[in-house]
């Protein structure tokens, strides 16, 4: 084997990393989150061509797709959802009950992520999305932070990242809009101008309502996943994953429409 110099391994690393993140500065599209729903959303927007950075708090991506149920690592999906797991290469299993197909949840989440790479999407993970670039109008950029800042209870001042749109895909806590609120007293386009909270256990109805409930939440930012049934008080669906599979195509397709437009959006309605 050659000889080798650990400082250029270290300056290898440093300098593409730095290369990344120079030219992730000014984007279309800031996903926050890197679950099924986030990776589903950065995936589309890319094949759409437009420049997308996902920011996941955790070293590794995934959110609770991970664990299936119950750590059962397998999921479970519905028809609805098989064109997209189809467009992903991804091949569920019939079960033997019409209409259930499971897939392993590992192998899924790894696909999703290499294919959303593949199509250029950028992922940033260990970096945790601590606030929003606001100008009292609209979202228009993320703050972000290393994630062991924040564990360590260090106060350090954030970076600035530019978005021409914010996607919150954080998930249960939907972390994003819920601080644009507490910080900024913002109304949001929901039925009571908060964020309305997830209600409970629901498979049907929670799959409907996930992805009714992926739009445009305030001007500049939307939800999609569990964050849009937290915005919009929709219902809760356990292990099964064609809900989120859907809504991050859903998001993908309503922000390409927008970006695609010559203005912004300017209101709620999607
Ligand atoms: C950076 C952050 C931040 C932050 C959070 O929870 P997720 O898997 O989200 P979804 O919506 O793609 O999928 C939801 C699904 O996993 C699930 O929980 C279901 C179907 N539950 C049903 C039920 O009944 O319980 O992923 C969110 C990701 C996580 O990886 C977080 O670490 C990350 O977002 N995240 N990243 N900055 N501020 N907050």
């Amino acid at each position: 084997m050659a000889k080798m110099d650990d400082t250029i391994v270290s300056q290898a690393i440093i300098e593409k990393y730095f290369e990344r993140l120079k030219n992730n500065l000014r984007i279309d599209v800031a996903i926050v989150g890197g679950g099924p729903a986030g990776m589903v959303a950065a995936y589309y927007l890319s094949k759409f061509g437009h420049k997308v950075a996902m920011f996941e708090r955790k070293l590794s991506i995934g959110g609770g797709m991970w664990a299936g149920g119950m750590m059962f690592n397998f999921i479970v999906v519905q028809d609805d959802a098989l064109p997209v797991l189809k467009e992903f290469g991804i091949e569920p299993e019939p079960y033997k009950e019409k209409g259930y197909y499971t897939a392993c949840a590992v192998r899924t989440m790894a696909t999703l992520t290499a294919k959303a790479t593949e199509m250029g999407a950028t992922i940033f993970n260990g970096i945790t999305i601590e606030d929003v670039v606001w100008d009292s109008k609209r979202v228009s950029g993320v703050v972000a932070n290393w994630s062991v800042v924040d564990a360590a209870g260090l106060f350090v001042d954030p970076l600035t990242i530019k978005s021409t749109y914010t996607i919150d895909a954080t998930g249960h806590p939907c972390e994003i809009v819920s601080t644009l609120v507490k910080k900024n007293g913002v109304k949001l386009y929901t039925p009571t101008g908060d964020v309305a909270g997830e209600c409970s256990m629901n498979a049907i109805q929670g799959e409907l309502d996930v992805v009714a409930n992926t739009r445009e939440v305030y001007s500049g930012i939307y939800v999609t996943g569990m964050a849009a049934n937290a915005a919009y008080g929709g219902q809760r669906m356990g292990p099964i994953f064609g809900g989120m599979l859907l809504s991050g195509k859903r998001v993908a397709n309503l922000i390409h429409q927008s970006l695609s437009s010559a203005m912004f959006s300017t209101a709620g309605a999607e």
